[in-house]
């Protein structure tokens, strides 16, 4: 169960306004399946081993009033399972883009990962660079200027993680919804759209049946736009902090 679940109905762990796939992809070893487990479970998964194709899980989020679940795949970073993992891209709203921040040759494949996530996953796709295992500050191979540097050239977002200690381990999955939910409100991104990685849930869809106007409170889907603005820093735990 999510944290932010915890004390709520049954009926919102099942109702959200959105659901959107994500994939977690980057080389082996870089703790994703470790990042994804912090995020599910609230703690650190000890003894991971290699993934082996690819992994599922979900969590619903909050971000302002809207529910968002998050259908969560976690690919495995071995070369064997290239071809497999590949197969699940298509069609996500999110990427995960994990390197090791103690191991550069992990960030300097970050580019082949990239590539395929575009070429394969929804055209508006949404990147969120992460250097995880930020606690090893004593073996660190890649400076976080030089990611922020790369985050920006290839207009992703960044930030460092630990998921051995929990920093900021919700941070990437959160600024990715927040991004998503910026383009359905500007109407750069339809769920309505086969591919687009996201569809509204039951509990948008309830509403539009209750009333002729699809409204979801400070976004608005269609022409009509937001009064208020959502900011990062509601929404985001740790954002702000390195992340850009
Ligand atoms: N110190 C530290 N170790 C970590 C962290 N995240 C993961 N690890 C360790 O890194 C190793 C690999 O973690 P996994 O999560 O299995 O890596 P992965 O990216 O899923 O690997 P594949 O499934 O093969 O692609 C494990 O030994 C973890 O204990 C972290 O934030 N800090
Ligand atoms: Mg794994």
């Amino acid at each position: 169960m999510s944290n932010d679940d915890e004390g709520s109905a049954t009926e919102l762990l099942e109702t959200y306004d959105f659901l959107m796939k994500y994939i977690v992809v980057g080389e082996a070893g870089t703790g994703k399946s470790c990042l994804l487990h912090h995020f599910t479970h609230n703690s650190f998964k000890d003894h991971s081993q290699h993934t082996i194709g690819v992994e599922f899980s979900s969590r619903t989020v909050k971000l302002g009033e809207k529910r968002i679940k998050l259908q969560l795949w976690d690919t495995a970073g071995q070369e064997r399972f290239r071809s497999v993992t590949r197969s699940y891209y298509r069609g996500a709203a999110g990427a995960i883009l994990v390197y090791d921040i103690t191991n550069r040759d992990s960030f300097l494949n970050l580019s082949r990962w990239l590539a395929d996530a575009r070429a394969l996953a929804s055209p508006n796709l949404v990147v969120v660079l992460v250097g995880n295992k930020s606690d090893r500050e004593e073996d660190r191979e890649v400076e976080w200027a030089e990611a922020s540097r790369w985050a920006a050239e290839h207009d992703v977002h960044f930030l460092e993680t630990s998921s051995l200690t929990g920093d900021n381990v919700e941070a990437p999955f959160l600024l990715a919804a927040r991004s998503i939910l910026l383009s359905i409100e500007s109407g750069a991104l339809d769920p309505e759209k086969a591919g687009s990685g996201v569809s509204y849930g039951d509990r948008a869809l309830r509403r539009v049946n209750s009333s002729s106007r699809l409204s979801f409170g400070s976004l608005s889907v269609g022409r009509r736009r937001t009064t208020g603005k959502l900011k990062l820093k509601d929404l985001v735990p740790g954002a702000g902090r390195r992340c850009c």
